[in-house]
């Protein structure tokens, strides 16, 4: 059994990427004093930060895209009001060029997607990423212009403290509790009748599959149960998480990267949805809340292997594209403040800047927030002010 667990062929994990033609960053040339060295550890500048002239491509890049974008929603779903694919998605995006630029007109955008939203929600799915519970919290968030909306439909809101920069809707703490239980009870029902209560003691399926990634799978509910918000007591983080963390940390490929589900043993998918890219941040906040070593290291074995295999085929999007393998080393620079974290950031946004050049997949909805351009235009927007980025509708 061991013995499947091998590594991806090269040819294999070719076939996904394209093999990472940026040199790695290096500290040793940033300290040098000479002119010519500096350079290669490009786009930094002498000072060591992000230079004004990328800061000024990036910026002139998410216009270029943004058109782009608005162009291409004229042909896309009317009816997807979805968070993952459809017009929530592009009000998230909306809302964060406005956190960053403060441009009124970003608000009002967000606003016009947020309203078409409320317009077509059909009660089918409750989730957040693919349900009508995205756009209701969406609409519901912070900006007084979207509660009044809101309030106007008939929508319940509570308002968010005055300064809080749209924390999406404040949840009664009986709520989350009852939704944590929950989430709690059903993994642990999993567990007992997989027989696996000693060595996952937290286990869940999704189509029939046990999947391990941040969007489907256990490291994305580890993830949300280890959140400051979710108020999970501490016997339960110790006694039920840590060791179902600890679990998904076994199953890791020799190359570093993790497997898609429990029952799938080829490396081939580096993306946020599934893979090291999704797991890094199961890691991360693993190691702020359990303060060990040992997940601060699987993190950073994670942004190797994204490093390597990151730039993606599939596309430039925060699903399984570029830009959301991106998100991995910001999270992780945010945490280290190292510098070589956000050198990658930046080599990851500039991959994004060429756009459409590497003759990558073209997503089903190219320009949704999860699929398509409105991810990358997300991740381009988190240049500005790295210590504030946050994965859309994952990270808190
Ligand atoms: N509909 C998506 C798009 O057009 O971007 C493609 C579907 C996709 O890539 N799905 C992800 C995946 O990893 C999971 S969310 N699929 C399996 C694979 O690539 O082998």
């Amino acid at each position: 059994k061991r013995l499947k667990l091998i590594s991806a062929t090269e040819a294999e994990m070719e076939e996904r990427s394209f093999p990472n033609p940026h040199p790695d960053w290096d500290q040793g040339l940033l300290t040098s004093t000479s002119g010519a060295d500096v350079d290669y550890n490009e786009p930094f500048d002498a000072e060591g930060k992000v230079s004004a002239s990328f800061q000024k491509k990036v910026q002139n890049k998410i216009k270029d895209l943004l058109q782009q974008m608005e162009e291409g929603l004229k042909t896309a779903d009317p009816h997807d009001f979805s968070t993952y694919t459809g017009w929530t998605g592009i009000a998230l995006l909306y809302l964060q060029l406005y956190r960053v630029s403060q441009e009124a007109s970003h608000l009002q955008r967000a606003l016009d997607y947020v309203k078409r939203t409320m317009r077509i929600l059909n009660g089918r799915k409750v989730t957040f990423l693919c349900g009508d519970a995205g756009p209701l919290a969406v609409g519901c968030s912070g900006p007084p212009q979207i509660e009044q909306h809101c309030r106007q439909q008939g929508l319940s809101v509570q308002a968010p403290p005055a300064a809080a920069r749209w924390e999406l809707t404040q949840v009664d703490e009986d709520t989350i509790t009852k939704v944590v239980t929950a989430i709690v009870e059903s993994g642990k029902n999993m567990s007992a009748e997989q027989k696996k209560t000693d060595r996952c003691p937290l286990l869940y399926e999704w189509h029939k599959k046990q999947y391990i990634g941040a969007a489907h799978g256990m490291a994305g509910i580890y993830y949300m149960l280890m959140q400051p918000g979710a108020k999970v007591h501490p016997d339960i983080l110790a006694e039920l998480v840590r060791p179902s963390i600890d679990y998904v940390r076994h199953k890791k490929f020799r190359s570093g990267n993790f497997p898609s589900s429990l029952s799938n043993e080829s490396d081939r998918l580096v993306h946020w949805c599934h893979g090291a890219p999704g797991v890094i941040h199961m890691f991360i906040m693993a190691h702020k809340v359990f303060k060990e070593e040992k997940y601060l290291k699987e993190a950073a074995e994670c942004a190797e292997v994204i490093w390597q295999r990151g730039l993606l085929r599939k596309g430039y999007g925060i699903c399984h594209g570029t830009a959301g393998n991106g998100y991995a080393f910001l999270t992780l620079y945010k945490l280290t403040q190292e510098k070589k974290y956000l050198y990658r950031v930046c080599k990851f946004a500039e991959w994004c800047l060429a756009y459409g050049t590497h003759g990558c997949r073209i997503p089903d909805r190219p320009y949704s927030l999860f699929e398509g351009m409105a991810g990358t235009i997300y991740y381009l927007s988190e240049l500005a002010n790295p210590e504030a980025s946050c994965f859309p509708a994952f990270e808190l």
